[in-house]
């Protein structure tokens, strides 16, 4: 069962955080479980604090009595916990199809360290085949989506969509993803783009679960 795996990564990750600890909070299924978990263990006793990359996350964080701060507040995080699309064995991901990438790379750049959890159909060898997601200023939209095409990132905004800041989402999809870094750059020079899906630098470590058992990736 695939929740079964969503589960077990997101507790073995729980397992991770320490009392007093200031814990950044992913978005998505996945993410959702650790909230969970991190839930339970506040129940018993755990101190911890805790900042959100999504209004729903933040929402389910406090339904189960997690202590949750204003990350316009926060400098630095201690340990962020989120999930994935993608994740390969360098600790590279592509993100976003829950459309908070852009607060999660900032919640994740902020951090001293950060776990991605995933079950066993989200590890790959070479992030590329999901499609990467990148959001989009409203009122740079059919510019950004002319650059993309002539870049070849096939782009598709997403329908009847704004992300929590009120921006545009384009799922682009490059026929090769060989050089992540070369086309992070490119679409981090395009303005008007605010964020995209490619995390190169900020995943310290993975917990992914297949058919139950849980294998750890260290960057
Ligand atoms: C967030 O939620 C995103 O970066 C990723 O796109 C998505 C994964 O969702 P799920 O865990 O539901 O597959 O972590």
């Amino acid at each position: 069962m695939i929740d079964d795996d969503k589960k077990a990564a997101a507790v073995a990750a729980v397992a991770e955080v320490a009392d007093g600890m200031l814990v950044g909070l992913g978005t998505g299924s996945t993410a959702a479980f650790a909230i969970r978990a991190l839930g339970e263990r506040v129940a018993a006793g755990l101190t911890v604090r805790a900042v959100v990359t999504s209004d729903a996350s933040g929402t389910l964080a406090r339904d189960v009595g997690i202590d949750v701060l204003d990350f316009a507040d926060i400098a630095a995080v201690d340990l962020t916990i989120d999930g994935a699309d993608e994740i390969d064995a360098r600790c590279f991901a592509i993100k976003g199809a829950g459309g908070a990438m852009l607060r999660e790379k900032i919640v994740a750049a902020s951090s001293a360290r950060m776990i991605v959890i995933a079950d066993g159909s989200k590890q790959v060898d070479r992030i590329g085949a999901a499609k990467l997601p990148v959001e989009v200023l409203p009122f740079a939209i059919t510019y950004v989506m002319r650059v993309l095409t002539e870049l070849g990132a096939a782009p598709v905004m997403r329908d009847n969509y704004r992300t929590d800041q009120g921006n545009l989402v384009v799922d682009c999809h490059f026929a090769t993803l060989e050089d992540p870094r070369a086309t992070a750059a490119l679409l981090a020079a395009i303005p008007g783009i605010l964020g995209h899906g490619l995390f190169l630098d900020e995943v310290d470590a993975a917990y992914i679960a297949t058919n139950g058992v849980v294998t750890r990736l260290e960057r």
